[in-house]
């Protein structure tokens, strides 16, 4: 397969980052497939007809089922709240998917799509992209490769603070029938992702979660992570998660603990996770995620300490197709080497990893943590 034709469902803050790697990919990885930016879709056709010619793409469409009836598309991308019902009908039509996460707004319907997918033979593919910064990469090859020894410990937070003001407006992601939870879904999936990419399996959990601002002004207009209120005094409730914290045992013996909010004034984005072995430990947060804190304790005792590592060196995963070393990436870069993965996996004839299994596993934990918030008690992952 020389080109991958794809028909992407969404234009906003996710429809720009997968736009953008689609359409960066060919100049940095010009030896594998590469993407055809044929159709971008979205209801408002102002809208959707300004993103297609800003981010390069061939036609804008308005009505998603379009994309299905089309031979000229093989490939459905799907970043938005009806994951469930395009990803249906995209696989049974014969195309593959990707979606963003939360894969479904309910395990149930995770499941279902899996399901699907699987019978209908194509492949699929779930946007974790934090999986794919390369000092990620880097604690997952020490991790692999024995250097830290035993775990311990994974403590992860995903901090970040939009909501701190009480008139931020009641945006999609605070409404439970479109965002199926708040902070949980949102950050929570990302931190339980990388726990399962990591370390592995978990058995159990326990959380606790709050709602700090029960109602919120009436959007007028909202995209990505920006809102504004309407000039009316109406309010409505918040039906979704400011914060959700849990406590995990994994499989192997470790435990974990895991905080998602968006009530941590100062942090805009701090997605991060600690790892602490026998043999050592690794420190990652996003804001700085060239780098990978490392320490193992068989360094001398007189140079003792964590010391930071620049995951840009050749060696280091991606690295070589970017820029000379200590020339950094961002954000945008974890969205192109999640298309080189699906990319790859089609040359190899594989599904790409994470792909809906990952999403469902995901799902598994949100909402056992669920559970265990509602009963007040420990739940085993296995039990929902
Ligand atoms: C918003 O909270 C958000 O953009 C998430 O939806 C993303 O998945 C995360 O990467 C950053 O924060």
């Amino acid at each position: 397969m020389e080109k991958l034709r794809i028909g992407m469902v969404g234009y906003k803050f996710m429809g720009k980052a997968h736009s953008h790697a689609y359409r960066d990919l060919p100049m940095f990885f010009p030896n594998i497939v590469h993407p055809e930016m044929k159709v971008i879709c979205g209801r408002d056709e102002s809208g959707v007809s300004a993103a297609a010619k800003q981010f390069g793409w061939e036609e804008y469409a308005t009505d998603w089922k379009t994309l299905l009836e089309r031979d000229d598309i093989d490939y459905i991308n799907a970043p938005s709240d009806a994951h469930k019902e395009i990803a249906l009908a995209a696989a049974k039509a014969g195309k593959h998917v990707f979606c963003e996460k939360p894969l479904a707004l309910t395990l149930k319907d995770s499941r279902e799509m899996l399901e699907v997918v699987e019978a209908c033979g194509v492949k699929h593919m779930v946007g974790f992209n934090y999986r794919f910064a390369p000092a990620v990469i880097l604690a997952k090859k020490l991790l692999d490769e024995g250097k830290l020894g035993e775990i311990y410990h994974f403590r992860a937070c995903f901090l970040q603070d939009w909501l701190v003001d009480p008139n931020f407006p009641l945006a999609w992601r605070l409404q439970k029938e479109i965002a199926g939870s708040g902070s949980h879904g949102d950050l929570g999936a990302h931190l339980i992702d990388l726990a399962h990419y990591l370390i592995g399996d978990i058995e159990e959990v326990i959380g606790m979660s709050k709602t700090f601002i029960k109602e919120r002004p009436i959007p007028a207009q909202m995209s990505g992570l920006t809102a504004k209120g309407s000039n009316s005094e109406e309010k409505a409730a918040v039906t979704v998660d400011d914060a959700t914290l849990f406590l995990a045992r994994f499989a192997n013996g470790a435990l974990g603990s895991f905080e998602a909010t968006r009530f941590a004034a100062g942090h805009r984005c701090t997605n991060s996770f600690e790892l602490n072995g026998s043999k050592g430990s690794v420190i990652f947060d996003f804001e700085r995620m060239n780098e990978l804190q490392v320490y193992f304790t068989d360094d001398d005792e007189d140079v003792q300490g964590f010391r930071r590592v620049l995951a840009t060196d050749p060696s280091h995963a991606f690295a070589e197709n970017w820029w000379p070393p200590g020339h950094t990436i961002g954000y945008e870069h974890t969205f192109i080497h999640e298309v080189v993965e699906l990319m790859e996996a089609f040359r190899e004839n594989r599904q790409p990893v994470p792909n809906f299994r990952d999403g469902v596993k995901c799902q598994q934990v949100l909402e056992a943590v669920d559970l265990s918030i509602e009963k007040r008690q420990w739940i085993r992952i296995s039990d929902v």
